[in-house]
């Protein structure tokens, strides 16, 4: 079976996201297709000439709300390149399900029926926010990426998609693919332990002589160790 996922993203600054994962380990698997991002503009979906896609709240109020129909005929425009029946359509919003490692590994595949099926809708949300009825028409989750406010969608979409695609089969190197199902680091709900690199003495501070001893059996167990004690102390939550 297929892993890959394609993701695409409804929102008013497609160059924010095709930029974004343009670089670095996203980069490299976007080029060798081993993921798709598809960034569609809503503003290509204005309801006039003007390129308008925002309106006045009904009831009054600051601000203004993204128009319901531009949002539907960028999904519907999405949804006639795909062949999945019923794609998971994600709205970004500070009223979500808080994103973590266990939502990232369903949506990467593992568990979701819909994600195993490719393809993953991003729904952006600028302004006040997006019509009610849009949502309530084709949104099917809708994830919060923490308990703070941004100005846009857009981070919150990357850092779902980032966090995603390192899980795809293929995006990592065998090496740190490997790691994250190893005992230590994110694949046990347990922080990663210290890494040190030449040279063996900065500023007076010395590498642990564990780690220049070549003992591998010993190095593991400590580094093990390290995850453990780091978790209590700094995130004792994750245990
Ligand atoms: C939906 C509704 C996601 C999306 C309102 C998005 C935080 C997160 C947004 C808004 C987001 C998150 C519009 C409210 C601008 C604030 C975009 N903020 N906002 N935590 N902002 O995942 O004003």
């Amino acid at each position: 079976m297929t892993a890959s996922v394609t993701f695409h993203v409804l929102t008013l600054f497609p160059e924010m996201i095709r930029e974004a994962v343009s670089y670095s380990i996203l980069g490299r698997a976007v080029k060798a297709g081993t993921i798709r991002v598809n960034p569609v503009n809503i503003r290509d979906f204005a309801v006039n000439k003007h390129g308008q896609v925002d309106d006045a709240p009904y009831g009054g109020g600051a601000g203004m709300v993204l128009m319901a129909a531009p949002v539907c005929d960028a999904y519907e425009y999405v949804k006639k390149q795909i062949q999945a029946k019923s794609p998971p359509v994600i709205y970004l919003s500070p009223q979500g399900r808080v994103f973590n490692q266990a939502v990232a590994r369903e949506l990467a595949g593992g568990e979701s029926t819909n994600a195993r099926a490719g393809e993953i809708i991003l729904l952006c949300g600028h302004y006040e926010g997006i019509d009610e009825r849009i949502i309530e028409e084709i949104v099917t989750d809708e994830i919060s990426v923490g308990d703070y406010v941004l100005t846009g969608g857009e981070p919150a979409a990357l850092v779902l998609i980032d966090a995603v695609s390192r899980l795809i089969p293929g995006v990592l190197g065998k090496e740190a693919s490997h790691q994250d199902e190893s005992f230590s680091g994110a694949g046990a709900n347990l922080l990663e332990y210290p890494h040190y690199t030449r040279p063996a003495v900065f500023r007076g501070r010395e590498v642990p002589e564990i780690l220049l001893s070549g003992h591998h059996a010993q190095i593991e167990k400590w580094r093990r160790e390290q995850s453990v004690e780091r978790t209590k102390s700094k995130r004792p939550d994750l245990l």
